[in-house]
């Protein structure tokens, strides 16, 4: 059920660094994508640039307990943070943000720092346009940084990184090596490589993704580091938290970030025409009874002919387009 909701006086609040009425315009861009450009009308005259981070990585690779670390010595040094989590399976409610509850709820609580999971499966709008907007928001409120966590599985986890600045990818030793760093051309989508879970050995694989480093060639000048942590112990968290901001000063001292921030845009413009034509296409000319009513033609007169109405459709829609 939909909540009446204010969006003039959730402006307000927001724009009072209200984090329920940032919690509510969240829930209102997820629900209804297309109240976002009624929301952001009112945020046109915000400056603020946060830096965005995207951290992935397998399942259970420790990229939330990481995630709370980060955040904590970015808390310290006074910096404001947003946090989108996608797809947690163990989500930090769950008790693995931070190894523990207790902690877990002690940053979450901090005034300096916002977290929202989503789920992507059956997700209204597509989640990259959900975390772009959120993230979006997340700059409106006055956030310096925003972490994004997701799963490093599938096409829609790959869009993610279209949509951050800095790349942290989390490997973890033991189980197939190999196999993670070949998931996803793992090698291209890394700024920065963490092999997570050292007390558990680690040097192995940290070597490996080296070797593969040197192996390539880097156009944009710069070569992703390596690090290793323990991110219960916070061992090694400095470092990669180091890797992080010199990946952002060489965007910025190299003018790329511009182009990063070009990217996302574009990226963004992109999902919102093919997602407008998907709507004109499936509402105009094909909609889900149509394609129920072939399939069953399919399944009753042969699979063949299929192609021919599939042909015949397109070839309307293409006197549709032609004629305007
Ligand atoms: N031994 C060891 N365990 C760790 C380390 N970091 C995280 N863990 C544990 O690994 C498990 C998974 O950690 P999460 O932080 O939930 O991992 P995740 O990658 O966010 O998992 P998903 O979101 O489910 O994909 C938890 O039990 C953590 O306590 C580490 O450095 N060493
Ligand atoms: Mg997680």
């Amino acid at each position: 059920m939909k909540r009446d909701y204010d969006i003039n006086d959730l402006i307000t609040k927001f724009k009072n660094k209200d984090k329920i009425a940032l919690a509510r315009l969240i829930t209102i861009i997820e629900n209804e994508p297309d109240k976002a450009h009624e929301i952001f009308r009112h945020l046109e005259d915000v400056k603020n640039d946060s830096y965005i981070i995207g951290i992935t990585g397998s399942p259970g690779v420790g990229k939330s307990t990481l995630t709370g670390e980060i955040c904590k010595k970015l808390l310290d040094d006074g910096k404001r943070i947003g946090i989108i989590c996608v797809d947690p399976t163990s989500p930090f409610s769950g008790g693995a943000f931070l190894g523990d509850r207790v902690r877990m709820t002690n940053i979450s609580l901090h005034p300096n720092m916002f977290l929202r999971s989503l789920a992507s499966r059956g997700y209204k709008g597509g989640i990259s346009r959900a975390v772009f907007d959120i993230s979006l928001l997340y700059e409106a409120f006055g956030m310096d940084i925003i972490i994004i966590e997701t799963v490093g599985v599938g096409q829609a986890e790959f869009d993610i990184y279209n949509l951050v600045y800095s790349v942290v990818v989390v490997l973890v030793p033991g189980y197939g090596d190999a196999i993670q760093m070949q998931k996803a051309g793992i090698i291209e989508i890394g700024d920065i490589y963490d092999v997570n879970k050292k007390d558990l050995g680690g040097e192995d694989i940290a070597v490996q993704i080296e070797m593969m480093l040197d192996d390539s060639t880097f156009q944009s000048g710069w070569r992703p580091p390596v690090s290793m942590t323990n991110a219960i112990s916070g061992e090694g968290v400095d470092d990669l938290v180091q890797n992080i901001m010199d990946h952002k000063e060489h965007l910025e001292l190299s003018e790329s970030i511009n182009e990063k921030k070009k990217n996302r845009f574009r990226y963004k413009i992109k999902e919102l025409v093919y997602t407008k034509i998907d709507k004109i296409i499936s509402e105009g000319f094909l909609n889900e009874n149509e394609i129920n009513e072939i399939i069953n033609h399919a399944l009753d007169d042969g699979k063949f002919k299929i192609y021919r109405t599939i042909h015949n459709k397109f070839e309307d829609v293409n006197f549709e387009i032609n004629k305007k």
